[in-house]
Parts: structure tokens; C-alpha cells; sequence
């Protein structure tokens, strides 16, 4: 009975550690210092690189998913939660300017919540393709039926 807890309990690990997927970017000091993608292991060609300005501090953005889309998200001013969920387990990491070339991973079919935003914050995203709208789950209930459709 204790193993199957403790099997359960690292299974449940796994999945989690699988969820957050942290990406650094590559730190140089020189008379300032430069965050570079190089090295970074972000594993996908970057097509598209956006970012997200100063959001209200009181509403919530995301709650999609992507159908094809794998990015990295950056909060390289202020600071913000995010939420990752792969329809079987949520995890939150929280980015911030203190270490702005630390990211996180949403893969495709991964769907993501962002939340708390500080005043002033600046989100920095690289994108595997260029904008399509219509590849965006946005309704939580499509996407749990996409996820766990055979
Ligand atoms: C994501 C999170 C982290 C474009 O026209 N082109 C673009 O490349 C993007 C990203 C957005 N837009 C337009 C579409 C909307 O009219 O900008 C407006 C705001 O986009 P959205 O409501 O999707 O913003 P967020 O902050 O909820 O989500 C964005 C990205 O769209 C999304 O891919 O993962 O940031």
C-alpha cells in the first residue's frame, strides 16, 4: 500500500516537472548586459517574437491554448504569473525582471493562464509561427475535449 502512494506520488511529480519547462536565455555582460537566444535550448525555430506592454494589473490574459503554436515566455519588466495546464495537472511559475532571461515553455496543446501582473510589467514571447487566430483554443471545455480526444 505505501509503495503504490509513493509510486503515485513521483508519478505525479514527473508530470509536473514536465509541465514547467524552464528556458534561460544566454547572459553576457558588457557594459550592460545582453540576453541572447543563443544556447538558450528554446526547441523550436523562432518565426515570431511579441511582446505584451505594460497589461492592466487587474485583468488576467491567456486562457487559450495552442493547436500548433510552441512558445517561450519571457518577463523581462515587472513581474507575473503564469499558469500552465495540460489538462491533467496545473502548475504556476512565477517570472519576474529580477532574472528576465528566465522563461517558460508553453508547448502546443498546453493551456496557459496569466495573472498578477506588476505595474509596468513587459512580457516577451517567441512564437514557432506566425499569428493564426483561428489555431487558438479559447474555451477551457474545447480544449479538454481536444486534449482527450484519441
Ligand atoms: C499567448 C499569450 C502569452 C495579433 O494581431 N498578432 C499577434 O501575434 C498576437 C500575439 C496578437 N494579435 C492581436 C490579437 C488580439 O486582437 O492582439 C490582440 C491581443 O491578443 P490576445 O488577446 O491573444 O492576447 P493575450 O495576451 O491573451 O495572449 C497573447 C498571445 O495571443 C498568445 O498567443 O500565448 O499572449
Amino acid at each position: 500500500m505505501l509503495a503504490l502512494i509513493v509510486s503515485d506520488n513521483i508519478k505525479k511529480m514527473k508530470i509536473k516537472e514536465k509541465l514547467i519547462e524552464v528556458v534561460k536565455l544566454q547572459r553576457i555582460e558588457d557594459d550592460g548586459i545582453l540576453y541572447i537566444t543563443q544556447s538558450a535550448g528554446i526547441p523550436f525555430d523562432i518565426k515570431r517574437v511579441y511582446c505584451i506592454v505594460d497589461p492592466a494589473t487587474d485583468l488576467p490574459r491567456g486562457y487559450h491554448a495552442h493547436r500548433q503554436i510552441n512558445q517561450a515566455v519571457f518577463c523581462i519588466k515587472g513581474g507575473v504569473v503564469i499558469t500552465l495546464d495540460n489538462g491533467q495537472e496545473k502548475a504556476k511559475i512565477a517570472l519576474n525582471e529580477k532574472n528576465p532571461g528566465r522563461g517558460v515553455l508553453q508547448r502546443k496543446m498546453v493551456w496557459i493562464e496569466m495573472n498578477k501582473f506588476e505595474k509596468g510589467t513587459i512580457i516577451l514571447v517567441l512564437a514557432s509561427d506566425d499569428y493564426n487566430p483561428g489555431e487558438y483554443i479559447r474555451g477551457y471545455t474545447q480544449f479538454i475535449k481536444e486534449i482527450r480526444r484519441p
